[in-house]
């Protein structure tokens, strides 16, 4: 709706650990849709309103640039790209989702020297969220060397890359299975519908409004 389109866009994750759930609540929120035969897309049947499939990660620029509207993506991401992208314009977060909980949390080797997050200063920690991790150092008055990492963080430690390490951590058995212990919580996370920060029309605005409503009514139990 905005570059001339006259259908709302919602970016979803197109397949990990918030796609089902995601998509569940758009039904519920009274969304009926029919999937492309790409599967890149979902046709709103019943709204103009589409589905964007795509990587998590991909959400927030999409809002940003205001390809989509709205989208469905964890919190964690969300303030990830809002802390490193500094001044530029970020997605506006309207509403607590219920589900993709989980926590970005410091974890530390079990049994080793490190009792305290003081005891953090000077070492090494691995992380995906740099600019969370960062965030919180910066906070805490903690100086602290951030090892970026793509992946498998929960195995820094044991190649030696860092001391500790900054990851997310749902019911805390990959923690435990690498031989880790939870130190401290840099951020509770969950979904959020989150929309873009790009000024719309007023037929643009409505219906991400209604949808939000409906969205919201689900979440409660009423939708
Ligand atoms: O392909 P794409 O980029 O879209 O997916 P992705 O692999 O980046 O994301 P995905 O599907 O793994 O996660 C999507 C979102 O789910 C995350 O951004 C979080 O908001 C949320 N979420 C909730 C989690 C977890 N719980 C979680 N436990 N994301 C990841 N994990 C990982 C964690 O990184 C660690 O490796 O699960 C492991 C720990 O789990 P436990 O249960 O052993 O503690
Ligand atoms: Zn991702």
């Amino acid at each position: 709706m905005n570059d001339g389109r006259d259908r709302l866009r919602i970016a979803v994750q197109k397949s990990g650990r918030l796609s089902e759930a995601s998509l569940d609540l758009l039904r519920r929120a009274g969304l009926a849709f029919r999937a492309s035969r790409d599967k890149l897309f979902l046709y709103g049947e019943n709204l103009p309103v589409d589905v964007l499939l795509v990587r998590d990660d991909d959400i927030p620029g999409l809002l940003v640039e205001g390809s989509c509207e709205l989208g469905i993506v964890g919190r964690n991401v969300l303030d990830e790209q809002r802390l490193a992208g500094g001044e530029a314009a970020a997605p506006v977060a309207l509403l607590d989702l219920g589900f993709g909980g989980c926590r970005l949390a410091i974890a530390v080797p079990d049994g080793g020297t490190i009792e305290s997050i003081g005891d953090l200063a000077g070492l090494r920690i691995a992380t995906s969220y740099p600019a969370l991790l960062a965030d919180w150092l910066r906070a805490q008055r903690i100086e602290a060397e951030v090892v970026l990492l793509a992946g498998s963080v929960e195995i820094a430690p044991r190649l030696g890359k860092a001391h500790a390490i900054c990851d997310l951590v749902s019911s805390g058995a990959t923690l435990a299975a690498n031989q880790l212990r939870e130190l401290t919580t840099v951020l509770r996370s969950e979904a959020v519908l989150a929309a873009s920060p790009r000024p719309r029309g007023a037929a643009a605005t409505q219906l991400v409004e209604r949808l939000g409503a409906r969205i919201a009514g689900a979440l409660s139990g009423a939708g």
